[in-house]
């Protein structure tokens, strides 16, 4: 341990499985958190940490890590992430080495694949930054709007149609948190599973406005568990949209295949690409794998 902490420490990809296999032990030590991972917590904090980019003026993205400061932390959209910050400040006490940026964004990257998910090509190299690169309230998508708005957010990190429905098929894990978003409930029937089922439940169920004084959303008709938020049934009804969410209800591969790609690039917004510490990215391997 002393060593990695001297100044001439210089961390290889051996270094950074192991943090992974750390991030993935705690993501099982839930106990009786939700539905008994931290991996969904993680993810979302992976995203919120990257979603923030703006591809006009280069700023948000991974890079500086910025949710650790207020008060883009207090954002409403971030509310509950401090679960997951705390998890990975944990790690963090382990592998002081690795920037938060790194640290966090490989939290999404072990999320999916402990869940079962594909696997996500990563690279190192973000920096830690100040407060004063914290970004504004508002980058992050509103769910209780439609697909102009959908668009909007996404093309100003750079995604397109396509993009922007595979990487919210990510739907298929966790659940929302009245407390948090006001919200409520989970996509699908396996929430710590990594599956296309968020796309096959938008066709297979019938949605109907659920009768409560919380936030606008959907129930299924059938069993009254599952949710959806305005803007998952959007991909429904939009036109482009749809053709890539039907797309990705048929056929699981594609859909894994399309959603590691574009989470990948998603993983990497705002940060230059001369700090990567290698040019092709790396493949950690799974807790599974490694005890095959
Ligand atoms: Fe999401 N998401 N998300 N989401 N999200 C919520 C929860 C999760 C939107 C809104 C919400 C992505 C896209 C969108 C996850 C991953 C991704 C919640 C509930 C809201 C609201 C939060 C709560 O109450 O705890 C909207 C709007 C969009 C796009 O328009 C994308 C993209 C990703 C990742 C690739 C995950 C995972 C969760 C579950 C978190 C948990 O704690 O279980």
């Amino acid at each position: 341990q002393a060593a990695k902490v001297a100044a001439n420490f210089t961390p290889t990809k051996e270094d950074y499985q192991k943090v992974y296999n750390r991030i993935a032990e705690i993501i099982d030590e839930a106990g009786e958190y939700d539905d008994g991972s931290f991996g969904p917590v993680i993810l979302r904090l992976a995203w919120h940490a990257s979603g923030t980019y703006d591809k006009s003026t280069g700023t948000g993205g991974s890079n500086y890590a910025t949710m650790r400061f207020e008060p883009e932390s207090l954002h409403g959209a971030n509310a509950g992430l401090s679960v997951a910050r705390g998890l990975m400040e944990k790690v963090k006490q382990e592998f002081s080495w690795i920037s938060y940026g790194d640290l966090w964004t490989l939290g999404g990257v072990a999320a999916v694949q402990e869940m079962a998910g594909p696997k996500i090509p990563w690279r190192a190299g973000r920096i830690d930054g100040f407060a004063e690169h914290a970004t504004p309230d508002g980058r992050l998508p509103d769910a209780s709007q439609g697909a102009p708005h959908i668009r909007d957010i996404f093309y100003r990190m750079g995604f397109n149609d396509q993009e922007i429905v595979a990487l919210c098929g990510a739907h298929a894990l966790g659940r929302c948190h009245s407390n948090r978003s006001g919200y409520e409930g989970p996509w699908t029937f396996s929430p710590t599973t990594f599956t296309n089922d968020f796309y096959k439940l938008l066709f297979e169920e019938k949605w109907v406005w659920k009768k409560w004084s919380g936030p606008k959303q959907l129930e299924d008709k059938t069993t009254k568990s599952l949710m959806m938020l305005p803007t998952d049934y959007v991909l429904t009804q939009d036109k482009s949209f749809k053709k890539y969410a039907k797309a990705y209800a048929d056929d699981n591969d594609l859909f894994f295949k399309d959603f590691s790609a574009a989470f990948a690039t998603l993983m990497e917004l705002g940060v230059p690409t001369q700090q990567f510490v290698s040019s092709e990215p790396w493949t950690l391997k799974t807790l599974d794998e490694q005890k095959a």
